[in-house]
């Protein structure tokens, strides 16, 4: 299968890395959505990334949907959400606390990358801030109950870890000012050990 998309994106960089602890054979189209759509818009009409193409051609698009398809692909016995049940639901809401801080870290980006200085609205870019770290402050807590383990339990590596270590990431790269690596020491020390290990580093932007 193929993954399109830059790991500057962190919902492509969380399925990228998703894909090495699955263990999945997969290449890489590094290509920029914003210089290149027509690499992405013949497999997705919204032309967004991360895009996966499977080896039959069929196209997978909405990270969430794309993780879901993976583990489906890969077994139940290397999945990295729970198939079911409250474990499952526990590991969705994290995921889904990690994604909600990562799309308000693209829109507070995106404010400035997109607008001319003078229409660069600061009170919206601020509103977005403090979104982001009510979402890494809330997965800070789960850092500090999990210690040395993993945030959705269990012994090994899931979906929550994954999502949130790249969530801290890059809001840590792209708002810089908030510095988060000192500001949530639990989540730190989480990213710190995955970010060493070869599923992620092999995916850094
Ligand atoms: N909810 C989507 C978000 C994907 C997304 O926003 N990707 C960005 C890159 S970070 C993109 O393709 N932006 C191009 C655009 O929206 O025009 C997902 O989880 O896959």
């Amino acid at each position: 299968m193929k993954l399109i998309g830059g790991f500057g994106s962190p919902y492509v960089r969380r399925v990228a890395a998703s894909l090495n602890f699955l263990g999945l054979d997969w290449d890489h189209e590094a290509v920029s959505v914003f210089e290149n759509p027509d690499a992405v818009s013949k497999h997705n009409p919204v032309v967004r990334v991360p895009t996966v193409v499977l080896d039959d051609g069929e196209a997978l698009f909405e990270s969430f949907a794309i993780l879901d398809a993976l583990d489906d692909i890969a077994g139940d016995a290397k999945r990295l959400i729970p198939a079911n049940g409250a474990a499952r639901r526990s590991v969705m809401r994290l995921v889904a606390t990690a994604c909600g801080a990562m799309d308000k870290a693209v829109t507070a980006y995106y404010e400035g990358r997109f607008h001319p200085a003078e229409k660069v609205h600061e009170p919206w870019i601020e509103h977005n801030e403090g979104q982001i770290m009510g979402g890494l402050g809330y997965l800070d807590e789960f850092a500090a109950k999990a210690g040395q383990g993993w945030l959705g339990g269990g012994e090994r590596i899931g979906q929550a870890d994954i999502s949130a270590v790249v969530a801290l990431g890059f809001a840590n790269r792209v708002r810089p000012k908030l510095e988060v690596l000192n500001k949530f020491p639990n989540l730190a020390e989480l990213a710190a050990r995955c970010e060493g290990m070869e599923e992620f580093s092999s995916v850094t932007p």
